[in-house]
């Protein structure tokens, strides 16, 4: 990992290896934010939390105020929101059995209400039945646990009159706005989260409409003000100190922090019966953040009553007991040195390398050469392992009965650091060989089919603006069992498909769907066939996937 030297006075050198050091241009942090930065990035795995009145409508926060919800009704939901069930302090067990070191609440979305003691708007929790400073109440749950705190406190505001657009959305005008005074009121309560709930550890901006990067980074100095170390993402309108991808894993990035931010159902805030993530969807999102240096903030809408649902808890305790055993090749770890695949990451932590296989193409896992000698190696989820090691490359070989369904875990120690290695990237295999039927202005370097198989989710397959239809081809090179395809959308666009194979001549069709989105995953029938293609029948404008993949016949 060649990190640029990051001249960030003696704090950063004497806590990280030189290899990790990456220079950037002046606006380098200071040594108490680099130090809360490494720390954070060292948690690796936080909870993220959306909730308000709009719970009682089992809509989505904000958008659905209305859209959903006439936006009278919306805005009286608070007359109404008495969650008595509320208990931070069983928040924050729920949090710590998952495995998570911080807490980020909404203390106002987009809606406008506030979950705090504000002395700047009356349409907060104190003027709700339950009359509780719900954000004190968590704060100091937190602090009691050894968990950090932080606050989202949206940019935009869709109810207060000085913000100059209005819902469905942001798609209105209020009649009379005055941005500068609304910045003003946004500064005024940063002020009072900051004073009154801190110190925190991350001040989580969100959807900066009407404001520049001139603007957000005038409100990230305010914040940076009042606490030299709280950490700000970058949603204010300003880069701010990480990036946020939303709802994906984000791609290989070790030179300025990330987080995935994402949903442990489909709805950010709480909604009747919203699928939820499987444990294995859930344990690979992280390993495959981690993987790619970054965090992971997984998101529960609690209810109207003020609880985390049961089978959310349930999930976030599996996850939590997978981490008490293999949390050493998350918590503490960089990613890399080989960059993340769809069936494969890595992290690395001093002389140790762990390898996670999240899927085996065949009888071993072949990697490139790291540059280091392998002087041990050890299956850290139980088992034995094989580690060969030649100009090569590597070639690791599990036995069928010690690989895991989740994450096999290999554990390698090197002849000396595994943190100045350079990034791998691990060049996909010859087969899918991939070919469409449109290509976005014909750039295949940057959105041709191959975007769409090689396991990078911030990459992606995209057609031209006005296309309607469209094909995706996957050539396997020799028959193949599958019995269901995983499918992740860039944008809302696909209205009809089907998932086709070549019998012959002839195409016939397996699957049949409307709607795609950003987790789409459906079994069928197992079929055999060495050529299959995704058959995109009606889209509302030129259809774009982060990923498609085949599932093969489960065993
Ligand atoms: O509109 C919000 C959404 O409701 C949610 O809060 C996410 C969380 O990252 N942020 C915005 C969508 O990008």
């Amino acid at each position: 990992m060649k990190f640029k030297l990051l001249v960030i006075g003696t704090f950063l050198a004497t806590c990280v290896p030189a290899g990790l050091l990456a220079a950037e241009p002046a606006a380098s942090p200071s040594p108490e934010l680099a130090a809360r930065l490494q720390w954070w990035r060292e948690a690796r795995f936080g909870m993220f939390i959306h909730w308000g009145p709009v719970s009682l409508k089992g809509t989505e926060i904000g958008w659905s105020r209305g859209a959903q919800i006439p936006i009278e009704e919306y805005d009286s939901l608070y007359k109404k929101f008495n969650p008595t069930k509320f208990d931070a302090d069983a928040w924050v067990s729920v949090a710590k059995a998952a495995g998570m070191k911080y807490i980020i609440l909404t203390t106002k979305h987009h809606d406008g209400f506030c979950l705090f003691d504000t002395k700047h708007n009356d349409y907060n929790v104190m003027n709700t039945p339950l009359g509780r400073d719900v954000t004190g109440e968590l704060a100091a749950a937190c602090r009691k646990q050894g968990i950090a705190f932080g606050t989202y406190h949206s940019v935009c505001d869709w109810y207060h009159p000085l913000f100059p657009l209005g819902s469905p959305g942001g798609s209105t005008k209020k009649p009379s706005p005055d941005l500068e005074a609304y910045d003003r009121h946004l500064r005024a309560q940063t002020t009072e989260l900051i004073r009154n709930y801190g110190p925190l550890l991350i001040m989580w901006f969100d959807v900066p409409q009407m404001f520049d990067r001139q603007r957000g980074q005038a409100l990230i100095d305010h914040v940076r003000g009042l606490q030299k170390d709280i950490i700000v993402n970058d949603r204010s309108g300003a880069p701010g100190d990480y990036d946020t991808p939303e709802q994906r894993v984000g791609a290989y990035q070790d030179h300025r922090p990330w987080e995935t931010c994402m949903t442990i159902c489909n709805q950010w805030a709480w909604k009747p019966d919203d699928p939820m993530k499987s444990l294995k969807e859930c344990l690979q999102t992280l390993v495959k953040c981690a993987g790619g240096d970054g965090n992971l903030l997984f998101n529960v809408g609690p209810t109207p009553e003020g609880i985390i649902e049961d089978r959310q808890v349930q999930r976030l305790k599996e996850m939590g007991a997978w981490l008490e055993k293999y949390g050493q090749s998350v918590y503490a770890t960089r990613g890399g040195p080989y960059k993340p695949t769809r069936q494969f990451a890595s992290t690395r932590k001093g002389n140790v390398v762990y390898l996670h296989v999240f899927a085996w193409d065949g009888p071993a896992l072949t990697l490139p050469p790291l540059g280091r000698k392998v002087v041990s190696s050890s299956l850290l989820t139980g088992g034995s392992v094989q580690v060969r090691q030649g100009a090569e490359g590597l070639t690791v070989t599990v036995p069928e009965a010690n690989r895991r369904e989740i994450d096999t875990i290999i554990k390698l120690e090197l002849d000396g650091s595994a943190m100045d290695i350079a990034a791998i990237k691990i060049p996909r295999s010859e087969f899918p060989r991939v070919s469409s039927s449109n290509v976005f202005q014909k750039d295949v370097d940057n959105y041709g089919p191959e975007q769409a198989v090689d396991g990078d989710e911030a990459t992606r397959w995209a057609t031209d603006a006005g296309t309607h239809s469209a094909w995706l081809e996957l050539d396997y090179g020799r028959p193949r069992r599958f019995s269901g395809v995983k499918m992740a959308e860039s944008y809302d666009r696909v209205r009809k498909f089907e998932i086709q194979y070549k019998a012959g001549a002839e195409w016939k069709t397996c699957l049949q769907g409307q709607a795609v989105g950003p987790h789409y995953e459906k079994r069928f029938d197992p079929i055999e066939a060495q050529v299959v293609r995704l058959n995109i029948l009606e889209a509302i404008e030129g259809p774009t996937l982060f990923e498609f993949s085949m599932l093969a016949e489960k065993p």
